[in-house]
């Protein structure tokens, strides 16, 4: 059982409380007059969101900056220099239109969760740190993770020059313009060595925890997913002129193909799923045959020879397609993450810290991906879930109760406590 950490309940109240607090206030960096939050990499709401969770993490004590690439550390220096710092967060970026909660929730409880250490206990023997990744959505860029990708060394720079956005911004360019010019400090100028543990504290986004009455998520793994772009090409032809049997029409087929998607999906069953997200039609006019249509895909299981093989049937399925009407097709690999376990050692620590102040956990695996998905590869890693109200999430609907977010933060001080101040954290990692 392990020892409920010896704490001043006033104390860490008031830091719940803040917790919540600063997570309106963070929602504020990219609202959107229509409802939800936009906070896109290095853009201006972005880049006022980061600085201010610098000074916050400032006026909690915490040592804090920007590093190469835009991600944001708090750290609480540890005594014992030999121990590896523990890092915990998540990332500052969203979904067009997204909620207030992915990724901003772990960000700021993870801050609050030092600053009560450090408040109620001093000088932590392990070196621990906040994080606020700068990107792990691949909202803006056609690439995900690129925050705790470079952390980690699973994304460079040479990255940046070729990916642009959907106004033709190249990730290199919004790098310098939010004042990153990484240049000359080499490919990964960002990574770190010596991580000793990475814990995020992130809401659930599905509806498991509310289904079966739990408090706390302990996540078993994360989900791995493959994410493509696939363009159509037909040939333009006016509207009216044009026999229905004369045509290579873009759009239509590339519907046969979302359509086929879903099917295949459905026949595959749980636990895979595939997402067409957006469809671009090029020069769309109402009265032209469309000749040049982009769509996305998101494919997601947690066996990746599953994964592999569903992607490679619904590909050589979606070339028929395009065959039997005409149309060429090209596909391009923007993501491929593998699914990745979590350190048991850790989540057993998650789970009795959840005994020790009496929440309902269980286990469950993410259907979402998360930085966490980075880190496990290379560290003991381990993620926490709070209950999403309905299972909604990437929607202003987005929500979680307030009494499960202060669950979550003080679930995640206990673990924290154990790692940076408790002697039994030493033999897990
Ligand atoms: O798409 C995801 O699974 C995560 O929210 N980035
Ligand atoms: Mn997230
Ligand atoms: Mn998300």
């Amino acid at each position: 059982m392990a020892k409920r950490i010896p704490n001043s309940q006033d104390l860490l109240a008031q830091f719940g409380e803040r917790m919540l607090e600063v997570l309106e206030e963070l929602s504020s960096y990219g609202a959107d007059p229509e409802g939800g939050v936009t906070r896109l990499l290095y853009t201006e709401s972005w880049l006022q969101a980061q600085r201010a969770l610098i000074s916050k993490m400032q006026q909690l004590g915490l040592e804090s900056a920007f590093d190469a690439v835009g991600n944001v550390f708090g750290k609480l220096s540890g005594s014992q220099i030999a121990l590896k710092p523990v890092l915990t967060g998540s990332h500052v970026d969203t979904v067009k239109n997204g909620g207030k909660y992915d990724g901003a929730y772990g960000v700021v409880a993870s801050m609050m969760a030092l600053g009560y250490l450090k408040a109620a206990y001093g000088e932590p023997k392990r070196t621990l740190e906040a994080v606020s990744f700068c990107e792990e959505e691949g909202s803006r860029f056609p690439l995900a993770y690129w925050g705790s990708g470079h952390v980690t060394g699973a994304r460079s720079l040479a990255q940046a020059a070729e990916l642009a956005d959907p106004a033709g911004v190249t990730l290199l360019e919004a790098m310098r313009q939010a004042g990153f010019n990484a240049a000359g400090l080499g490919e990964h100028p960002a990574k770190r060595e010596q991580i000793g543990a990475y814990i995020e504290l992130h809401i659930e986004q599905g509806s498991v925890l509310t289904y079966r009455h739990k408090q706390i998520g302990v996540v078993t793994a994360i989900v791995g997913q493959i994410r493509l772009t696939v363009h159509v090409t037909g040939s333009s032809n006016h509207a009216g002129t044009t026999p229905m049997t004369m045509r290579r029409d873009a759009l239509a087929g590339a519907a046969e193909m979302v359509t086929l998607t879903e099917q295949m999906a459905l026949e595959a069953g749980e636990p895979l799923v595939a997402t067409v997200g957006r469809l671009e039609v090029r020069r769309g006019t109402s009265n032209v045959v469309p000749g040049d249509v982009t769509f996305t895909l998101d494919i997601r299981h947690t066996d990746e020879p599953e994964m592999r093989t569903f992607c490679v049937r619904l590909l050589t399925k979606l070339e028929e397609i395009a065959l039997r009407r005409g149309l060429t097709i090209e596909t391009v690999e923007n993501l491929h993450a593998s699914p990745v376990a979590m350190h048991e050692g850790i989540s057993a620590a998650i789970e009795a810290a959840c005994e020790a102040v009496s929440f309902p956990s269980m286990r469950l695996p993410s259907g979402a991906g998360h930085d966490a998905q980075l880190f496990g590869p290379i560290c003991p890693s381990a993620m926490i879930f709070v209950p999403s109200v309905a299972g909604i999430s990437h929607s202003p609907a987005e929500f979680t109760e307030a009494g499960d977010l202060v669950a979550g933060f003080q679930t995640l001080v206990h673990v924290l406590y154990q790692f940076g101040y408790g002697g039994e954290a030493d033999e897990i990692i």
